[in-house]
């Protein structure tokens, strides 16, 4: 792990100290863009504890850019418990079974700025990568992913901004989800940065194929052998299959009436 990725995984254990102004972000972004071209393979810069010295102010502007989507991770996942607590407290149960959230880590972030091309200016990356905050919600019922997308959609701060629908639309490898980029207002002490956070949204059937594909396709190192590739459009078909034989059963119990006791 590089000292870079190093210090801005440990931001999350230390809070947020020393966060510097807004106005000192432009004076950081040369320097990103010379992190950026180094780990591209550039040449690495001659003067050692200048390039330090500014490598720690990097990583403090780094950890305040971070911390707005922590902020934003928190904003949403926060109306997602009051959705689930309220269906908790009023029905027999929540549309939503588990929730995952993941904050971009620095080292994926770079990649990504490399691998898209973006310039190395925090502006157009907080414009352009709009999945460094991430929120996972799984539900038991495709129904149920659809309602969910809706209700935190109808939230008047919450703006959506794309939708990606795997579902009615699913990848060519068989991935089914719903995915949504919105916007967020996160009132900070001096500020309110709008922050895009990315949400993904399916089934236990869909999750659960999406897992399992995610390792094999790391663990291939992206050249996932031709027979895998078969069975995992299979089983993902059979996942589909299976959300609908569930709803139908769902929709066959609620049209029963409760059981007589004797
Ligand atoms: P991670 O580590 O999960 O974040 P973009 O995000 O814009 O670069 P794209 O493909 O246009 O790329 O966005 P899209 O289609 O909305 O997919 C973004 C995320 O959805 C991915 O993030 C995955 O989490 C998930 N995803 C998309 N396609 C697949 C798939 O075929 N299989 C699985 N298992 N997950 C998928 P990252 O950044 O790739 O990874």
């Amino acid at each position: 792990m590089d000292s870079l990725t190093a210090a801005a995984t440990s931001y999350q254990d230390h809070g947020a100290a020393n966060v510097p102004e807004r106005s000192d972000r432009l004076s950081y972004e040369a320097l990103l863009r010379r992190v950026v071209a180094m780990r591209s393979g550039a040449a690495v810069p001659d003067d050692h504890a200048e390039e330090a010295r500014r490598l720690k102010e990097l990583q403090t502007a780094l950890v305040a850019f971070r911390l707005e989507y922590k902020f934003g991770i928190d904003e949403v996942l926060t109306k997602i418990n009051i959705l689930r607590e309220e269906f908790e407290h009023t029905q027999d149960h929540s549309p939503i079974e588990h929730v995952r959230t993941r904050l971009k880590s620095m080292e994926s972030l770079l990649d990504k700025v490399i691998r898209t091309k973006c310039p190395a200016d925090l502006d157009t990356i907080s414009d352009r990568i709009r999945d460094i905050a991430g929120i996972r919600v799984v539900c038991a019922f495709a129904s149920d992913v659809y309602w969910i997308a809706q209700m935190l959609s109808d939230q008047p701060d919450v703006t959506v901004v794309e939708v990606k629908d795997y579902i009615s639309r699913p990848k060519p490898n068989g991935y089914q989800s719903l995915h949504l980029i919105v916007q967020v207002p996160v009132f900070l002490s001096d500020r309110t940065a709008n922050v895009y956070v990315e949400l993904q949204i399916r089934t236990i059937a869909m999750d659960f194929w999406a897992s399992l594909e995610h390792k094999i396709y790391y663990k291939y190192d992206r050249e996932v052998p031709q027979r895998l590739l078969d069975e995992l459009k299979d089983a993902a078909r059979v996942a589909s299959e299976l959300d609908d034989r569930m709803a139908n059963l769902r929709d066959e119990v609620q049209g029963l009436s409760a059981p007589e006791i004797s």
